[in-house]
């Protein structure tokens, strides 16, 4: 059965760095996104008995080999279990922003395949359970599973069965709410997060601080969200991304994932606050910054963005909705 479906990034406001088991994929923590509008990736997935081995096209290349695709393979393998399928598949994929734009494209990747794959091997998963096994590919994937304002549950249990996405909000609850991404470098992070995480448990001093204050940012930003308190989500949020990165500058070796421009940025969006306009700044693993305002703010913010130097482009991002089945066909 030959099945298409389409996925939206989200953004983090508290984060996710770090793991509990490799192999489930289980957090530290709990996390909070923003699932955003308009930017996703669309996947087809097809299993048929005419296809010798797995077949992986990615913004119209075919991968045979290499890390990206044996996880797609080995998320298909997991599909194919759960589902007692043993046919192969062709998978095509792809994303309607840049993959080097500093989005997350493995949440929306892997949301939309745990989404196509899991209809097209002819399960039937509700919300809770397709964030489970998005969560098999990609920790982030797990918060791309719903729309709008999303908590990641870290879960107690060892067998994973409690750590899955559920909606905090719907988008239509904060329309105003916006994150501009600015994009200030497209090359290749020298160290990706899955490596970069497992190094900071292993070595950094200070990531048992992270511990012992994560939750209470993730209990401020979800009172936020729920009374609207842009001050509260917007501060929350900024200090939550610094303490992140705190553990990251302290891991042995060092993951610096700031370039100057980052800085640059840093540094404005304190002074604009200063001046009055409200916006926060949060940061992922790479050097892009996430403008935090509300949409009254938007295109002050854009052009002031726009003009420091190493601003390569911004984009303008509201809470979107969940992934959901398609027609259009990519083969
Ligand atoms: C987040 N990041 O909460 C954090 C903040 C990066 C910094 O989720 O190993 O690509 O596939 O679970 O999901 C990036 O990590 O890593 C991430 P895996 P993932 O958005």
């Amino acid at each position: 059965m030959r099945i298409i479906a389409t996925a939206n990034a989200n953004i983090a406001l508290t984060k996710y760095w770090g793991k509990r088991n490799k192999e489930l994929m289980l957090p530290q923590n709990s996390s909070i996104s923003m699932t955003l509008d308009g930017l996703n990736t669309v996947t087809t997935v097809d299993f048929d008995k005419k296809y010798d081995k797995d077949i992986f096209i990615f913004n119209g290349q075919e991968f045979t080999s290499g890390s990206e695709f044996e996880k797609v393979v080995k998320h298909l393998d997991l599909i194919r279990e759960m589902a007692d399928v043993k046919e192969r598949a062709k998978i095509e994929s792809k994303n309607n922003f840049p993959t080097a734009a500093g989005l997350a494209s493995s949440a929306s990747g892997f949301a939309a395949l745990s989404l196509a794959g899991s209809k097209a091997a002819g399960l039937n998963l509700d919300s809770k359970e397709l964030s489970m096994l998005a969560r098999r590919g990609s920790g982030s994937a797990t918060r791309s599973c719903v729309g709008g304002f999303v908590e990641w549950l870290r879960g107690e249990k060892n067998d994973g069965s409690d750590s899955y996405a559920q909606q905090i909000a719907p988008p239509e609850h904060w329309p105003r709410f916006r994150m501009i991404t600015t994009i200030v470098s497209t090359t290749a992070k020298k160290v990706k997060s899955r490596a970069g995480m497992a190094q900071t448990v292993e070595t950094c001093p200070m990531y048992k601080a992270w511990l012992d204050t994560v939750d209470g940012d993730t209990k401020k930003i979800k009172e936020g969200i729920m009374k609207k308190n842009f001050t509260l989500v917007g501060s929350t949020a900024e200090y939550n991304c610094l303490k992140m990165h705190a553990t990251m500058i302290t891991t042995q070796p060092p993951l610096i994932y700031w370039f100057p421009a980052t800085l640059e940025i840093i540094h404005s969006v304190l002074a604009w606050r200063k001046e009055g306009i409200e916006c926060y700044f949060t940061i992922d693993a790479g050097p892009q910054v996430k403008v935090i305002c509300l949409e009254k703010d938007v295109p002050e913010l854009q052009t002031r963005l726009q003009k420091i130097k190493g601003v390569q482009k911004t984009v303008v991002c509201k809470p979107g909705e969940g992934p959901k089945l398609i027609n259009e066909n990519l083969f």
